[in-house]
């Protein structure tokens, strides 16, 4: 999956692809770079950030989802609101990923549930704002995988079938350092649950903490691939990365290491 933020504010690549062209356009090259998914989103989810006036989240990712999904490619939409996410599966957006999980805006589970989208549910203790006062843990893992249950129940309540559910545990959302690798360890517990599960660690604060705060994106581009690869070995179903190609190489790579003698290119 990659990342098209059409916002002024995202860490890595805010006001990059801000212009509807230069946003589509760029997806585009993701896809060309080996992207299956596109996640189209207007508002930043950074630490500390302010949310957006939903109209205007529209307007920024409406155009983008239309255009890209008139170029036949699987688009989701990166939103906490119900009535974007609903415009957005109308302009052509499959999946609709919420990184609160639906906790943000009430009535998102039902409008999903009237719409063929599949949905994303992060797992999320609060607002960006903040969102580190409620990063206290027992056992990360067990708390994100019970947290995440609920959830999928609730998207069950309001009509959504498990099988439309992909389970998200949120790296970098509530969490601090050590916390997100614990939640990184819990995967395989979490695929164990049974739906689908996406896993972002793109360039995150957590990466620059491993390698020196002053790691450059580049370097946190090579830490996101180690990390996608060995999520995708744990049995994640999707990776979101902003530098489609590094993951892309490095999941070939992995493929052909685990192929070994049958390795055919
Ligand atoms: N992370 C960001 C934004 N959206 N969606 C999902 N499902 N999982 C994530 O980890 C996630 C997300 C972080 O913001 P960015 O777009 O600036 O990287």
């Amino acid at each position: 999956m990659g990342v098209v933020n059409v916002t002024p504010d995202s860490f890595s690549d805010g006001g990059r692809f801000l212009d509807p062209d230069a946003a589509v356009a760029h997806g585009l090259r993701l896809r060309g770079q080996g992207a299956d998914i596109l996640d189209v989103g207007g508002e930043s989810t950074r630490p500390g950030a302010d949310r957006i006036d939903p109209a205007r989240e529209r307007e920024r990712v409406l155009p983008v989802i239309d255009a890209l999904a008139g170029e036949s490619v699987l688009v989701s939409v990166d939103t906490m609101n119900a009535e974007t996410a609903v415009a957005a599966v109308a302009a052509g957006a499959r999946i609709v990923n919420d990184v609160s999980g639906g906790l943000a805006d009430p009535d998102m589970l039902a409008a999903v549930a009237g719409t063929a989208a599949d949905v994303v549910l992060g797992h999320w203790r609060g607002p960006s704002a903040a969102m580190y006062d409620r990063a206290d843990y027992a056992d990360v893992p067990r708390e994100i995988a019970a947290e995440l249950l609920g959830r999928l129940e609730a998207a069950a309540a309001a009509g959504i079938a498990p099988g439309r559910v992909i389970l998200d545990p949120g790296i970098g959302f509530g969490k601090r350092g050590a916390q997100n690798w614990a939640a990184l360890r819990g995967l395989p517990g979490l695929v164990g649950l049974g739906p689908r599960v996406l896993v972002g660690t793109s360039r995150k604060r957590f990466l620059g903490e491993v390698l020196g705060e002053d790691a450059s994106t580049a370097r946190r581009d090579l830490a996101t691939a180690v990390t996608s690869v060995l999520a995708a070995r744990d049995g994640a179903w999707a990776v979101r990365v902003h530098d489609v190609l590094a993951t892309r190489d490095a999941l070939r790579t992995a493929a052909a290491w685990e192929a070994g003698a049958a390795w055919t290119g």
